[in-house]
């Protein structure tokens, strides 16, 4: 053990390969609002360095944070990344959107690749540390580390939607799942929906013949999952009281919207027209086809005239050997070549599509550009990219969202659609774009309204407020 008081486990470390072929931090949202505590803390984060068969050595960054890397080999990759995490969870979680495969051989080696990250987190980690475990890829680590590691404190988020008990209880591992959850002091998800979930399968599976969880206390019973307060416990196996609660997660909201300040030249590339964006990964979970196609009928029905507006989708490389992704990129691009085939011009397409990652300081100057932002997915978490829109406008531009991204239940001022509902989204586009082109107060209202939300609420009010309530249960 080596001085680590605090100590992040996600699956993957926030590094990159640069172009020769050194290991350089790449901070994201997470990184960001936990570097203040880890390096305060002499704090470790522990991952994977995101290429199969290779593992840089431990080294520090510039704030003095380890970066421990975990080695997966290729099989690892194969089965417990694409396979178990990303066949199996991550469908399941967003609610069959497309069928999940349930395979032995991929559960067997995300068994062993959890033992892994959780025997490097043992190492690390000091007597008496804080663990935060990130994430559906982990869920077994915080079971496995109280068995060898009982000295420590640890908490669990899920970064993706915890889904409904029918759902889950097809998952021939669900009870190993739960158990390894419940190995945390404190399990925090996006929403009360999604803590609420947890709790009532809690209680399905607790009431099941030969089950070794226990009864949910009283305060469970009473069903007060809350934001931001622990009011809600399960009782784990071992006696001990698993606190549940929502911690909606953010962005460094004040960092997006300096950046968006940052002169660009897109509106003169782009022309006098009302700019839509989209920026998603490519996955089928984010409704990418839906909304091209909503666009693609308010253009054949000439309620917005091709000249008028330009689609700017950014789609994200994403898993890219899994089959659905596949699918979905190929009737994506489909849809972008027949769009513009139809309503484009030399010069002037309607749709600009973009399949590549772009830099940070490129993206923030397409919020800050768009008029009018579509975040459509079936089903999210929380939708990140829809709270950096609102950060990068102040009063100005429309954001269009899913009533399904976990984001939605803070972003009420929002044009509200039903993804599944193509006359829904096409409604609240138009509507949006009306309200932006004729300077609507209405928008403007709304926009001030989740500005203001978005700059109260950042990912640094996440953190604190996970771990003041993890430290309270020590
Ligand atoms: C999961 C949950 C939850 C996208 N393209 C580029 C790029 N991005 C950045 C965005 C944003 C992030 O990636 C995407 O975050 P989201 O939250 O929108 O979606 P997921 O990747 O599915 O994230 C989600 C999240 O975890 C956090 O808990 O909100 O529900 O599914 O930050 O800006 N960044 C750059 N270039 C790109 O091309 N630099």
């Amino acid at each position: 053990m080596s001085g680590n008081s605090f100590v992040v486990v996600a699956n993957r470390l926030p590094v990159d390969l640069d172009s020769e072929g050194n290991w350089q931090p790449s901070p994201g949202g997470l990184v960001t609002a936990l570097s203040p505590v880890l390096a305060e803390q002499q704090g470790c984060w522990v991952g994977w360095p995101g290429v199969p068969d290779q593992c840089p050595e431990p080294f520090h960054t510039d704030d003095g944070i380890l970066l421990h890397p975990v080695q997966l080999t290729q099989q690892d990759y194969e089965e417990f990344y694409e396979g178990f995490s990303n066949a199996t969870l991550w469908p399941l979680y967003h609610d069959l959107i497309v069928p999940p495969e349930f395979h032995r051989t991929w559960w067997e080696t995300y068994r062993e690749v959890n033992l892994k990250f959780a025997e490097a987190v043992s190492t690390v980690a000091d007597q008496g540390a804080t663990v935060w475990v990130q994430d559906y890829q982990l869920q077994l680590v915080p079971g496995i580390l109280r068995q060898i590691r009982p000295d420590l404190t640890i908490g669990f988020f899920l970064h993706i939607p915890f889904p409904g008990a029918e759902l889950f209880r097809q998952l021939p591992w669900r009870e190993e799942i739960m158990r390894g959850l419940l190995g945390a002091d404190l399990i925090g998800f996006h929403s009360i929906a999604n803590a609420e979930n947890f709790l009532a399968l809690s209680r399905q599976i607790a009431g099941t013949a030969g089950s070794h969880i226990g009864q949910p206390d009283a305060l469970e019973i009473a069903g007060t999952a809350s934001i931001r307060e622990v009011t809600a416990t399960v009782q784990a196996p071992d006696g001990r009281t698993v606190g549940v609660a929502a911690f909606p997660i953010s962005i460094d909201s004040r960092t997006v919207a300096a950046m968006a300040k940052q002169p660009t030249n897109l509106r003169e590339l782009l022309g006098d027209k009302t700019l839509i964006l989209g920026v998603d990964r490519l996955d089928y979970t984010k409704g990418i086809l839906q909304r091209l196609m909503a666009f693609e009928e308010l253009l054949a029905s000439d309620a917005v005239q091709p000249q008028d507006v330009v689609f700017v989708q950014i789609a994200t490389p994403s898993r890219e050997r899994i089959e659905h992704y596949q699918k979905t990129r190929t009737e994506v691009e489909a849809a972008v070549g027949r769009i513009n085939g139809l309503y484009g011009e030399v010069g002037a397409p309607v749709v600009h599509y973009i399949h590549r990652s772009i830099p940070k300081d490129v993206l923030m100057a397409y919020y800050a550009a768009a008029d009018v932002m579509l975040v459509t997915p079936f089903k999210d978490g929380m939708n990140l990219v829809a709270k950096e829109y609102v950060a990068c406008h102040e009063d100005d531009g429309a954001l269009v969202l899913s009533e399904f991204a976990g984001a939605a239940v803070e972003l009420t001022d929002a044009y509200l659609t039903n993804p599944y509902d193509i006359e829904s989204i096409k409604r609240q586009l138009l509507t949006a774009i009306n309200d932006v082109s004729t300077g609507a107060p209405e928008a403007r209202s709304r926009m001030e309204h989740l500005h203001v939300q978005v700059m109260e609420h950042d990912v640094h009010l996440w953190a604190s407020s996970f771990l003041r309530s993890l430290e309270a249960k020590r």
